[in-house]
């Protein structure tokens, strides 16, 4: 079995048996987890039968050890055995001569027949919006699948995490226009009430909120080889929202002989254990039991981009949660105001990093923020003048640089960081340290950058005098995501700096206090 993002949504789990080596430890372990994801159809293939000469003896007693070691675990599972030969085709597709004592149907049959649940049409209507569409400027729509529940033209639905209020306008589903849709269709809402919304935000049903917190308890199973680290920062991805986050404590693990908890303070590969989890920004949750899609959540290493584990959320703290407690969101959303944001520009040497950010600096000033500039080339005289443009020594400049944007952002200021930042890894790492984070990438093709020179360092790495110099014999990582591109070939300067003036003025509306 695999167990991504999709195994969360499954409704029937396919368990593989190897009929020469019988049940392992990780069959055990897989049909455990599938069981935990809410899984109750589990089909367990016992494949490999031409090498043991179709044996019936070997398939019944793979199936009694199956039901024999997993029953103490799980319950209310229906489970089927289906005894195959997948290289060779027997029961596959069609029932094969060569086993005919087995009564049941092929594994296709048996799948398609299988009756699947709907339980997510009866649940709070849940809709994350995955994207904005704008064919012109009278139409916009929200493009998503739907979570739970069921929705109608009419109904009357909140935005998170605005709170504001709104109700549905029409239902498209390509052309047509849909009288109602429900879990799982994809489908794109309008709104009567003119409300900009972006993806990640979530509409849902006024009546039954979900729970909103940026701390959630977590049955986490852990899939990379390198153990999860407490306090160190995540990606978490949860509905169409990615943010940052990290695990604050393991509570304990399952010990998957015993299925006893253990008390621990770690997670190593493949264990499953109760961690508390804590995100910069609100989730907006419903307990994984009673909803798959908004109750589970996947861990991503800012440092790899891999999948490290998945989550099923469970409950909040003792205290922190608010399930239609709106105010103590709107609480919660408070603290925003006093926090400045990190403006972090990343390109090329000469691609004009330095060029928008004083821009931008005097912008912000003007519209009353609090600013301070940070910048790769001055701060290398001071605070980093030890290091060089090895890999090392540029993590550790981008760190140093990303700590003190990290305090400044803290303490209500705007830290407009301009530095080459060449590799991703870090530059994810920063970004969830801090937190309030703008990326813009300052995007220019390198021939023109090399075209400007500004410093004639590029002639100089040209002629071999200075060895790693970015572009041209050290990578340039692009962002993948980055909230603000500024494409100096081809926009003027007043349009980069308009678009980060924007940018800035949408996450962090001025507070009173700056004024
Ligand atoms: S970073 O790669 O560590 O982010 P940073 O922005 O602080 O770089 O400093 C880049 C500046 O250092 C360039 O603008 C340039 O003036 C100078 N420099 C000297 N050697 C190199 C090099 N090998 N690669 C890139 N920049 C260099």
């Amino acid at each position: 079995m695999q167990y991504g993002h999709g195994a969360s949504t499954a409704e029937v789990a396919l368990i593989l048996v190897d009929a020469r080596k019988g049940l392992l430890e990780q069959t055990r372990r897989h049909t455990y987890i599938a069981w935990l994801l809410g899984i109750r159809q589990m089909v367990v293939t016992v494949n490999k039968m031409d090498l043991v000469n179709f044996d019936q003896g070997v398939f019944s007693h793979i199936r009694d050890q199956f039901i024999d070691c997993t029953t103490s675990f799980i319950n209310g599972v229906t489970l089927n055995f289906v005894p195959v030969s997948a290289l060779e085709g027997d029961n596959v597709v069609q029932l094969s001569a060569r086993m005919p004592w087995y009564r049941g149907p092929s594994l296709l049959t048996l799948l398609e027949e299988l009756p699947l649940e709907r339980q997510h049409k009866s649940f709070a209507f849940r809709f994350p919006i995955q994207n904005v569409i704008r064919p012109n400027q009278d139409f916009r729509g929200y493009a998503g699948q739907i979570a739970s529940g069921i929705v109608r033209p009419g109904q009357g639905v909140i935005a998170l995490p605005s709170l504001q209020r709104a109700s549905v306008q029409e239902i498209h589903l390509y052309t047509r226009s849909l009288k109602e849709a429900f879990s799982p269709m994809s489908v794109v809402l309008s709104l009567s009430d003119h409300i900009d919304l972006g993806r990640g935000e979530m509409l849902v049903d006024p009546e039954r909120m979900p729970m909103i917190s940026k701390r959630v308890i977590v049955s986490l199973i852990w899939m990379s080889q390198k153990p999860l680290l407490a306090n160190s920062p995540y990606l978490v991805k949860h509905t169409t929202q990615v943010l940052c986050g990290s695990v604050t404590a393991v509570r304990s693990k399952l010990d998957l002989n015993s299925f006893d908890t253990i008390p621990t303070n770690a997670l190593n590969f493949n264990e499953v254990g109760i961690v508390e989890l804590e995100t910069h920004k609100p989730l907006f949750w419903d307990p994984y039991a009673l909803n798959r899609s908004t109750g589970s959540l996947i861990i991503i290493d800012p440092r790899d981009n891999n999948t490290v584990g998945a989550g099923l959320i469970l409950e909040p703290p003792t205290e922190g949660a608010s399930s239609k407690n709106e105010a103590k969101f709107a609480e919660a959303g408070s603290d925003r105001q006093h926090q400045g944001i990190t403006v972090w520009f990343t390109g090329l040497s000469g691609s004009g990093k330095t060029t928008i950010s004083n821009s931008v600096y005097t912008e912000l000033v003007a519209h009353g923020y609090r600013v301070e500039i940070l910048d790769g080339d001055d701060l290398r005289k001071q605070l980093n003048s030890d290091l060089g443009f090895s890999k090392q020594d540029r993590d550790e400049n981008i760190r140093r640089i990303g700590f003190v944007a990290q305090l400044l952002t803290r303490n209500g200021v705007v830290a407009l960081v301009s530095a080459i930042s060449p590799y991703r890894a870090i530059r994810d790492e920063v970004r969830c340290r801090i937190g309030g984070f703008l990326e813009i990438y300052v995007n220019a093709p390198l021939t023109v950058c090399e075209q400007r020179d500004p410093k004639g360092l590029y002639r100089k790495a040209r002629a071999g005098e200075l060895p790693g110099f970015t572009g041209i014999d050290d990578p340039y990582e692009p962002p993948l995501a980055p909230e603000v591109q500024c494409e100096t070939d081809k926009e003027s300067l007043k349009i980069c700096t308009d678009k980060v003036v924007s940018a800035v003025l949408a996450l962090r509306p001025l507070a009173r206090s700056n004024q």
